[in-house]
């Protein structure tokens, strides 16, 4: 078997072919590559993703929200293994902002996701703490790249219900899944409309013991708050739709995993899953861009010129439209200087 140096990513080529076979233990090596934020990684990164581009498995990639303890890992316990049981190939990715401060909440959790933390179809990666939700979503971007490298058809981007995370996530993914517990009143949740507007199939969990009958309410009154929503492009009559579950229990679980498949279907029959992943790399390029250039600025102008002119505009001394103004006159001066 291969041996990779700790601290060394010297040998990318071996690397990435340790990923392309599938070795878990190049797979962890390589995410750990393109979670590192030095400089000299980052290149090596790009090298790294560059070669093994175009040597991904046809994928599926889930998004999935919702708040602490309404039941994720215990769906993704169950729901995993119906799908390896299938034969798919699973990986369990984390989006945490959350994380910046408890260090990956994913971490403890791989003991609540004990069959499949030891299940050899499955792969379990914590979520990369620290940073802004735009590194932490480039990571995990790259970090899907990776994994479906390596032969994982199925991809699980999970993430806490604090609303922003929810639309990156939504934006690396092909489906939205948005997991919820049985409501005791009459409202919804106080779910945000946004997080709605992206929800492919909404799974009320919890539908067991005392709580059954209160989460077929629940599932009734999202069925109907869906039914207001605009259907996606090309999407086969039915949804975005509203189902009940019992991780717990593993009760319509299967269910849950016929419908992704359907859905899965006939988006890709469409074409839609296609464009939209072309969409997305658009989007992904923008950001890209927008943190690049951020860089690029930020070393052309010294932090002293930034400090007086961010003074100056909070003391009324200075509009804001020309402080930019200013700032992108001494970036300029800084080039042609340079
Ligand atoms: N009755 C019942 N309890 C459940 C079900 N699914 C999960 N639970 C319980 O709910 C609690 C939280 O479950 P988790 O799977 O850890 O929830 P989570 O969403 O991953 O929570 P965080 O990781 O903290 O965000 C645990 O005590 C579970 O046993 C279910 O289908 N029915
Ligand atoms: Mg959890």
């Amino acid at each position: 078997m291969a041996v990779y140096r700790l601290n060394t990513f010297s040998n990318i080529e071996m690397i990435a072919e340790g990923v392309r076979n599938g070795e878990r233990r190049a797979l962890a090596r390589a995410i750990t590559l393109v979670e590192s934020a030095r400089a000299d990684h980052r290149e090596k990164a790009q090298a790294l993703l560059a070669n093994l581009a175009g040597h991904q498995k046809q994928s599926i990639r889930i998004g999935l929200s919702g708040t602490p303890g309404v039941g994720k890992s215990t769906f993704i316990e169950c729901f995993g293994t119906t799908m390896t049981e299938q034969g798919h190939r699973l990986a369990v990715l984390a989006v945490d902002p959350s994380s910046t401060v408890t260090g990956g909440s994913i971490l403890g959790d791989k003991t609540r996701m004990d069959t499949l933390a030891r299940n050899p179809a499955a792969f379990i990666r914590p979520s990369p703490s620290g940073g802004s939700l735009g590194g932490v979503a480039r990571r995990t971007r790259e970090t899907i790249a990776l994994c479906e490298a390596a032969g994982f058809d199925l991809v699980i981007v999970e993430t806490v219900g604090v609303g922003q995370s929810e639309i990156a996530v939504s934006r690396m993914t092909d489906i939205f899944l948005l997991l919820l517990a049985p409501a005791g009143g009459d409202e919804l949740q106080g779910v945000k409309r946004g997080i709605m507007e992206i929800a492919d199939l909404i799974v009320v969990n919890k539908a067991d013991g005392d709580l059954k009958a209160a989460a077929q309410r629940t599932r009734s009154d999202y069925a109907a708050a869906l039914r207001l929503m605009r259907r996606r492009d090309g999407d086969t009559q039915g949804f975005p739709q509203a189902v009940t579950a019992s991780a717990i229990e593993g009760n319509g679980i299967t269910e849950v995993a016929v419908l992704i498949a359907q859905l899965a279907e006939s988006r890709r029959a469409s074409g839609y899953l296609a464009r939209q992943r072309q969409e997305q790399a658009v989007t992904w390029l923008q950001n890209a861009l927008e943190t690049r250039l951020q860089d690029v600025f930020e070393q052309a102008i010294p932090k002293d010129v930034t400090d007086r002119i961010n003074t100056a505009v909070r003391q009324g001394e200075l509009l804001p439209e020309a402080g930019a103004e200013r700032l992108i006159d001494l970036y300029r001066e800084a080039m042609r200087t340079r």
